[in-house]
């Protein structure tokens, strides 16, 4: 029997059970108030997550209409359910919810002209987004990169964009139009300043289109930063049988997640939205501390794990930070040269707080693949890592060694899919491999190209004495041994 509504409704009819929790709230007279572009896996175990129970505790106009860029698979899949899908919570125990605030699934490759008309919708009043951190098309520099095609194409066909931001700026054209007030967007990527940052692209990108229709968003659209936390590995075959053991229904679009959830945002949304805090979220002016804290903490050493990791052998973030060699690693990094950068959130003890992350890792039902973590690392480690590293030699501090190694990791192991070629999954991956054929064995040429490469790292990141030649220190330590471990730093 699959998941559907029909037989959602004998499920609640039957009243469920305790590890099994499903909405009480009337579905079909929810209406859709809230977009959200990038339908992977994290937004449905997250963001959908909060909203859903809000809805559960006070109703409201928040069903959601999923846009994936391109993923008619998970399309069909969903609709074939009546876009319903269940969350496994999978930790100390396990938990089910049956979510049904996603209402709708639309493709963007395909049906660009009704997610246009879903944003400029009047009852729209929210969009948010997770398109990973190159779906922010910025350079570099933080400027919208108008080298990538798929900016050029939208600047050229503004109401047929194929990217996120033209999508955003289409619908925000219609209203501006058609005189409907603006949405306001919530940008929940792992990147600092995340709202800033799109509002950034999005601004240009609409200026580029019309100079009146950009002033319009500049002053009409609030773009508030987030901090979004939530370990959401890809779904697998083993969630699909937890899902139809708890629920008895089939579900061929579930979502697996730990127990933890976190998302921070900040204050200054005017206009409507959920009641989020209600049901845990935080609003505050302080986000940047909680970004800090959990992008460098969280998201830095799960690609030190991620890279190391796989230059250990292992697969999993389980089974890297089970390898004490690594966990101790891990451990000093954080310790001495992590946290030093960091000026935690009022009330936060930094050092118990990586001990709770480290220990997240450690939750054996999680299957979290280090090469998901490791793809896009051009986008990753100048954030998780290169800033650290800058931010401890700008206070004097020349304690950097461990995230040396680090970079260097990461340098090893894009060398290593080249060699083997392997697939690389960055957005830089050309101009990479480009690099890497250019190498000579010589670890100190060989890593000053890398991170010179031109478009490849913000020079800023890269440019303070002695970064570079340290990072090829690190790599000549490791660039040869078939177990990193025993190169890296006690
Ligand atoms: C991970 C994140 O893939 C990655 O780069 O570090 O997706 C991480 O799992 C989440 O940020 C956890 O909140």
């Amino acid at each position: 029997m699959r998941l559907n509504q029909q037989n959602l409704n004998k499920l609640i009819e039957a009243g469920g059970s305790d590890n099994l929790t499903l909405p009480s709230y009337n579905r079909d007279e929810t209406k859709i108030g809230i977009v959200h572009i990038g339908l992977g896996a994290f937004h449905r175990s997250h963001q959908a997550f909060f909203t859903e129970k809000v809805l559960n505790a006070k109703g409201g106009n928040w069903g959601i209409s999923g846009i994936s860029m391109r993923n008619l698979e998970l399309q069909k899949n969903l609709q074939e359910q009546d876009c319903l899908y269940t969350l496994a919570i999978a930790d100390k125990t396990d938990e089910f919810q049956v979510i049904s605030a996603l209402k709708e699934v639309l493709v963007a490759s395909k049906e660009a002209d009704k997610v246009i008309a879903r944003l400029a919708n009047p009852d729209t009043k929210l969009v948010s987004l997770t398109v990973t951190e190159k779906g922010y098309c910025l350079n570099a520099s933080g400027n919208l990169d108008t080298e990538l095609e798929g900016i050029k194409h939208d600047i050229e066909n503004p109401s047929e964009p194929i990217t996120a931001l033209g999508l955003l700026v289409a619908g925000l054209a219609q209203r501006f139009e058609a005189g409907t007030p603006a949405f306001n967007v919530i940008a929940c990527d792992n990147l600092p300043d995340n709202g800033k940052k799109l509002q950034r692209g999005v601004i240009q990108l609409a200026k580029a289109i019309s100079a009146e229709l950009g002033s319009w968003v500049e002053t009409n659209v609030d773009f508030p930063n987030t901090m979004v936390d939530c370990i959401t590995p890809a779904t697998e075959a083993s969630t699909l049988e937890m899902v139809k053991t708890a629920t008895g229904l089939e579900d061929a679009a579930p979502v697996q997640r730990e127990g933890f959830d976190q998302w921070v945002i900040e204050d200054c949304l005017n206009g409507e939205r959920p009641d989020w805090e209600s049901v845990g979220v935080i609003f505050t002016d302080n986000v940047a501390g909680f970004e800090h804290t959990k992008l460098r903490i969280l998201n830095g050493l799960h690609s030190t794990l991620a890279y190391l990791g796989r230059l250990c052998g292992h697969e999993t973030v389980f089974e890297a930070v089970s390898d004490q060699q690594l966990k101790a690693f891990l451990i000093k990094l954080v310790d001495e040269e992590i946290i030093p950068t960091i000026e935690a959130p009022e009330g936060l003890d930094l050092t118990e707080y990586s001990r709770q992350i480290i220990a997240r890792f450690e939750n054996p039902k999680i299957r979290h693949l280090l090469e998901q973590i490791g793809c896009d690392g051009s986008i990753k480690i100048p954030v998780r890592t290169l800033e650290p590293i800058n931010d401890n030699l700008k206070a004097g501090r020349s304690n950097n060694n461990a995230l040396y190694y680090v970079v260097a990791g990461w340098i090893k192991f894009v060398v290593n899919k080249v060699k083997t070629g392997e697939q690389l999954n960055d957005p830089k991956a050309e101009l990479m491999i480009e690099t890497i054929k250019q190498f000579n064995g010589d670890a100190e040429h060989d890593v000053k190209s890398f991170l010179t490469a031109d478009g490849l790292i913000d020079s800023n990141l890269i440019s303070q004495t002695d970064i570079i030649e340290s990072v090829a220190q690190a790599y000549k330590a490791i660039v040869d041994l078939a177990d990193v471990r025993s190169g890296l730093p006690k």
